[in-house]
């Protein structure tokens, strides 16, 4: 089953005709209702009239988190605040979030891009749809939530956590169907294990999961300990958030970018240059139809590739490689984006330490763990042990408030870290995913 068959099906030239349409439209909305857009195209010498053909997107300059984080936190948005019916946020680069808000018909495409998502998973509106994404200010909850109600599923609105609570009722509404990140999924394996619970004997089928980076080594996992197929969503808070593209049950090779709604290129990290279809790269997405906080050229810094070739399960979308990495520093730990720099900031807020810290990332079982390994000036090392663990509790308390992760912070002696010349070495990632 295909939900909107007459778009995700569209042969090449009609996807194209389309997409150039859109582009010419919020070009020349964004041109229009967004100085930052205004200022932006009339330095590089391009106005909304030069956009003839998709070819012209080039034309155009990238849009990047910085950008988002000078105008913070609605001066991107191209209709005025009574037109936003929600707004979500995401990690920034320091201390403020990334804030996007839709308007009605935002939400709704949103949810018609969910559910699209959904059907090509193999669900349909008899499906029990149990949803371990986190509902806030985080797209995963509300977005996976509107969609499985579009499609007419029932959803259990079960967010993260509660660990226990959550087993009870995979057990007991015998949901078909969850979304969480691929992570979470082996950790409520190994949580249902211990409980004494036959995981595969649960009626899930199939789980929707994203939000982080995963391997064919942990869906195999996954496949065998759940008795599920397990697929790949993408997305991404300032693009839309979860739907952008989706892996299909029939071909579960490469997620259909939804292409009557975004257009994406693959460009070279460092020097900026469009790559031809098919070579690996940085992804970069312009919103054609969203109207409130619409996107030219955005940076994602996650790496893919893309797949031109028309998939057996007869969408013509194409597809993308799972995300292979980033060409940043973001981490993604728990399901929570964290910047290094957003826990410098943290650790530079506090009197008597360095600014000499690692973060080393590990994993144990299926959880993400995160040490802060911090140095403290001679004047705290010698004080009392009391007084160094009421430090690190501190510590531990204000990157748990400002980030929303839990980390194990531990205070070093001066000059014990090693100094590496050049760009410091700020994370150890030991995760083998
Ligand atoms: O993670 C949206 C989402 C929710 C996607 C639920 C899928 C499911 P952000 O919090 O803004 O939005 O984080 C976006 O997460 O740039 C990627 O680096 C990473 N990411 C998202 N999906 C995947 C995936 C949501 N399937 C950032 N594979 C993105 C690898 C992913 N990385």
């Amino acid at each position: 089953m295909i939900y909107n068959e007459e778009f995700e099906t569209l042969p090449r030239e009609a996807i194209e005709a389309l997409q150039l349409k859109r582009l010419q439209q919020v070009v020349g909305r964004v041109y229009h209702t967004v100085g930052f857009y205004r200022k932006a195209f009339d330095s590089a010498g391009v106005t909304p009239d030069d956009i003839r053909s998709l070819d012209d997107l080039k034309r155009l300059p990238f849009t990047c988190k910085q950008d988002l984080r000078d105008n913070y936190p609605f001066g991107l948005f191209s209709v005025p605040m009574s037109s936003i019916v929600r707004l979500h946020a995401s990690s920034g680069t320091t201390g403020k979030p990334t804030v996007v808000g839709y308007t009605q018909r935002d939400v709704e495409t949103w949810a018609t891009l969910m559910a699209r998502s959904f059907v090509s998973a193999g669900l349909n509106k008899n499906d029990i749809i149990h949803n371990a994404y986190g509902y806030g200010l985080f797209t995963g909850g509300l977005g996976a939530h509107y969609g499985a109600e579009k499609l007419g599923a029932s959803v259990i609105p079960m967010s993260g956590g509660s660990t226990k609570k959550q087993i009870m009722l995979l057990q007991d509404f015998g949901p078909t169907a969850i979304c969480c990140t691929p992570s979470y999924l082996l950790f409520l394996a190994e949580a249902g294990k211990e409980m004494g619970v036959d995981m595969k004997s649960l009626r899930l089928r199939v789980g929707i999961l994203g939000a982080e980076p995963w391997s064919g080594r942990m869906r195999e996992q996954i496949e065998r300990e759940l008795d599920i197929t397990a697929l790949d969503i993408y997305g991404l808070s300032e693009i839309m958030g979860p739907g952008v593209a989706m892996e299909c049950i029939e071909g579960r090779n490469g997620l259909h970018i939804n292409e009557d709604h975004f257009i994406v290129e693959t460009i070279d990290s460092a020097t900026g240059e469009v790559l031809p279809c098919g070579t690996p790269g940085e992804l970069v997405f312009t919103t054609l139809t969203k109207e409130a906080f619409p996107l030219i050229r955005y940076r994602t810094k996650d790496i893919s590739r893309l797949m031109p070739q028309v998939c057996k399960c007869g969408r013509t979308f194409a597809r993308m490689e799972r995300i292979s990495g980033r060409s940043d520093d973001m981490l993604i730990i728990r399901g929570v984006n964290v910047f290094p720099s957003q826990i410098e900031s943290v650790l530079l807020g506090i009197d008597g330490l360095e600014p000499h810290y690692l973060l080393i990332v590990d994993r144990d079982g299926s959880l993400d763990t995160l040490e802060v390994q911090v140095e403290v000036s001679e004047k705290i090392f010698s004080d009392e042990i009391r007084e160094l663990q009421n430090m690190e509790k501190r510590i531990t308390k204000d990157i748990k408030d400002y980030l929303g992760v839990t980390a194990k912070v531990k205070l070093v002696e001066p000059n014990t870290l090693e100094r590496i010349e050049g760009k410091a070495q700020r994370v150890l990632d030991k995760r083998n995913i």
